[in-house]
This record gives C-alpha cells, structure tokens and sequence, in this order.
C-alpha cells in the first residue's frame, strides 16, 4: 500500500478528484494526509470529513523560504509518504526541499507546457491568442514548472472566452488528468530517462 501527501493552498478540488479516485478504483494507495500553507484553505474541510490527516504549515510564520520548507517536510515526512501530490499549491519550492523529494512529488499546472509557466496561465494564453490551452503534470524539478511531464489534456478556446470560462473548462479536464497521471506513479509505471517520463505498458490482466 502505497502512501501519498497531498500539498493544498485553496479549494482543493484537484485533491478531491484523487481522494475519490483511489477509493472507487480502489487504488493500492491511500492518501495519508493533506497538508497546506494556509489555515483558511476550503479543501481542508473535505479531508478532514473523509477522515484524512490534515495539516497547516503557514508559511507566513516563517522568516525565510528556507525554514517554510524545513518545517513543511518536518510535516510532510511524519506521514513517510511513497508521493508527494501538489495540488494548487501556491508556493514556490526551495532546491533543498524539491531534492529531498526527487522523482516522488508531482504537480498539476494548467497549461500545456512548456508553455506558460508560473502564474495567470489562463490570462496568459487568452493573451497570447492560442487557440487551445489546458493542463500538465509534471514532476517537480528545482526549476519552476519545468519537470519532467508525465501527461497532458487540452481544451479549445471559445471566442468570448474570460479567464474564468477558460479555467473551468481546464479544470474539468485536471479532474480527470491528474488521477489518472498518479495512478501511473502508484503502478510503478513511471520512469525518468535522460529528463524525459516514460510509461511502462500495464502489467494488469
Ligand atoms: N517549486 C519548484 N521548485 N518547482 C516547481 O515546479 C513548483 C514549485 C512550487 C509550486 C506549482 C506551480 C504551478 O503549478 C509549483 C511548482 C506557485 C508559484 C508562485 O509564483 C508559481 C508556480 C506554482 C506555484 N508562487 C508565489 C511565491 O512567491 C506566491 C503566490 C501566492 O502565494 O499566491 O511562492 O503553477
Ligand atoms: C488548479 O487549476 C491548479 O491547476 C492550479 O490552481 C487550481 C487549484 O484548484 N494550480 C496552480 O495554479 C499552481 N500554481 P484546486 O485547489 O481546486 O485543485
């Protein structure tokens, strides 16, 4: 049985995604705990009423980005996690942190990278005029949004579309995406050769 982490700073929806998916397709996996850098984060809730661990590692009480992330894997490590799943998790990890965690933490972005990385991926997009958008996962590297990517689903863009519109389109996509791209890394299918993922073909009969 294999132990996953998940990182939350807002609603969580992507964690509830995951949460349901290792329970209905009744992964060899649990989520053994939620933790996230803001108290107010609404996902809180849904781990908690579902009986999972949470945590808050407010990142404001702390100095430096450095003791932020020594705490958080204080935190993290107490629950000795196979993965760590980041899911709107809005803080920017040090290279010491994301070490301690090679090639076992994963991250949903919601662009097709590379590009758009970093912030305002949906302002970004609508901006640059592409005619379709959507999300990644990847795993997490010291350089921002530049891991390794494990998979990818896109959307078109609509004419009229806002920011808001287009969000919720890839949304509903990263709802399906990031599941499935974690239940690779639970299979044991996952790999990283030479920067690349690669995808073993499944073993199930
Ligand atoms: N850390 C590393 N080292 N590498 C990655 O690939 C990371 C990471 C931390 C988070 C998620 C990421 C995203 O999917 C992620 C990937 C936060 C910011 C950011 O600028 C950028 C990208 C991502 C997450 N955060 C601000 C900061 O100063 C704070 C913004 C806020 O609090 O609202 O940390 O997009
Ligand atoms: C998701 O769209 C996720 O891809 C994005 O924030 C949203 C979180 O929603 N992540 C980032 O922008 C990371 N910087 P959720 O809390 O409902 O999963």
């Amino acid at each position: 049985m294999k132990k996953i982490v998940i990182l939350i700073s807002g609603r969580g929806s992507n964690m509830e995604a995951v949460v349901h998916a290792a329970r209905q397709e009744q992964w060899p996996a649990r989520i053994v705990a939620v933790i996230s850098n803001k108290e107010e984060a609404g996902g809180l809730e849904f781990a908690r009423s579902h009986g999972i661990a949470t945590a808050v590692v407010p990142n404001k009480a702390y100095a430096s980005r450095e003791a932020f992330d020594a705490a958080l894997q204080e935190a993290i490590d107490v629950f000795a996690p196979d993965l760590v799943v980041l899911a709107g998790f809005m803080r920017i990890l040090t290279p010491g942190f994301v070490a301690h965690y090679e090639g076992r933490m994963l991250n949903i972005h919601p662009s097709l990278l590379p590009l758009f990385p970093g912030l305002h991926t949906h302002r970004q997009a609508l901006a640059a005029g592409v005619a379709r958008h959507g999300a990644s996962v990847h795993f997490v590297t010291a350089e921002l949004d530049h891991g390794p990517v494990v998979d990818q689903a896109a959307v078109d863009v609509m004419p009229g579309d806002t920011e808001d519109t287009l969000a919720a389109r890839v949304l509903v996509q990263e709802h399906q995406l990031y599941p499935r791209a974690i239940r690779l890394f639970i299979e044991d299918r996952l790999s990283i050769d030479n920067g690349l993922v690669r995808i073993a073909e499944s073993t199930a009969s």
